[in-house]
């Protein structure tokens, strides 16, 4: 067995997080790939799939809410950091299903994985294996040029806080036309076409902003390509695991078939 492989999936709310974590699952163990999911959302209600680990055995935000006094985003932050606590046996518990793949599912407040000191300790609890984070776009901010400036803007800021390589993906691609997501993914492969969307939207005074971030950005190659995936439509896993293969395996594939 290959060491454990663990995706961090996170974006803004609502981007799919976990309708992507129990896709993946479901298209890895089509391929006869082994992979368990983990939820690592204290406050989630209906998570739509049930996870084989799940944070709120260990904490909870309506608990911490009644026993604090508090009110669900305090909570939120309460239950990051009471968690932290809990990480090592987690880790354990997650290591014990001697899985290929940990599909992780975050908060839907994405400040609460990307800024927290917990996540960084959660992301440290592993002594084997290896991470990666799936950061999930919005593709209905991101067809605006200045909106996928300010996504690339927060994946930077996400990536230059941990030590761990990310991908950027495209979320519920099939909810913008063809034209749509190619024109994303043009510009996020050419910089130059994104800053002259940028240009061509001059007339607002908003995108002058964004053109000096992707300058900035593009002058500490922060910009990168974007993996469309549409989880609905089961389209786009296989590129976003061919890309975990290349990170990791030089592209050797795991499957046994
Ligand atoms: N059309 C389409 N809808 C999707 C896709 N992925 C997720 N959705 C829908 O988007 C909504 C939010 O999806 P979730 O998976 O709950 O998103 P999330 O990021 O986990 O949400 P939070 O945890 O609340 O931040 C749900 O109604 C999903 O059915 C997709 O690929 N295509
Ligand atoms: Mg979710």
């Amino acid at each position: 067995m290959a060491e454990e492989t663990r995706i961090y999936f996170i974006g803004t709310a609502g981007s799919g997080k976990s309708t992507l974590t129990q896709a993946y699952k479901n298209w890895a163990e089509e391929r006869g790939l082994n992979a368990i999911t983990v939820n690592l959302d204290p406050g989630v209600d209906k998570l739509g799939y049930q996870p084989d680990v799940d944070i709120r055995d260990w904490v909870s935000v309506p608990e911490v809410m009644e026993e604090y006094g508090l009110g669900p985003n305090g909570a939120q932050i309460v239950c990051a950091d009471l968690a932290a606590v809990h990480f090592h046996e987690i880790a354990e518990v997650i290591g014990s299903f001697r899985s290929d793949y940990v599909l992780i599912d975050t908060p839907g407040q994405i400040e609460l994985f990307a800024f927290r000191k917990a996540s960084e300790v959660f992301l440290n609890s592993f002594t084997s294996g290896q991470s990666v984070l799936a950061y999930i776009m919005d593709p209905m901010v991101a067809r605006d040029p200045s909106g996928l400036v300010s996504l690339f803007l927060l994946s930077s800021s996400i990536n230059s806080r941990f030590n761990t390589p990310l991908l950027n993906i495209i979320g519920k691609s099939d909810t913008v036309t063809k034209e749509d997501l190619s024109q994303i993914v043009e510009w996020s492969l050419e910089p130059d076409m994104l800053m002259s969307s940028l240009y061509d939207n001059m007339e607002s005074s908003k995108p002058l902003a964004a053109i000096e971030f992707l300058r900035a950005m593009e002058s500490f190659n922060m910009h990168r390509d974007i993996i469309p995936i549409s989880s609905t439509k089961m389209e786009g896993i296989e590129d976003l695991y061919n890309y975990i293969q290349m990170l990791f395996f030089g592209g050797e594939d795991l499957s046994p078939d």
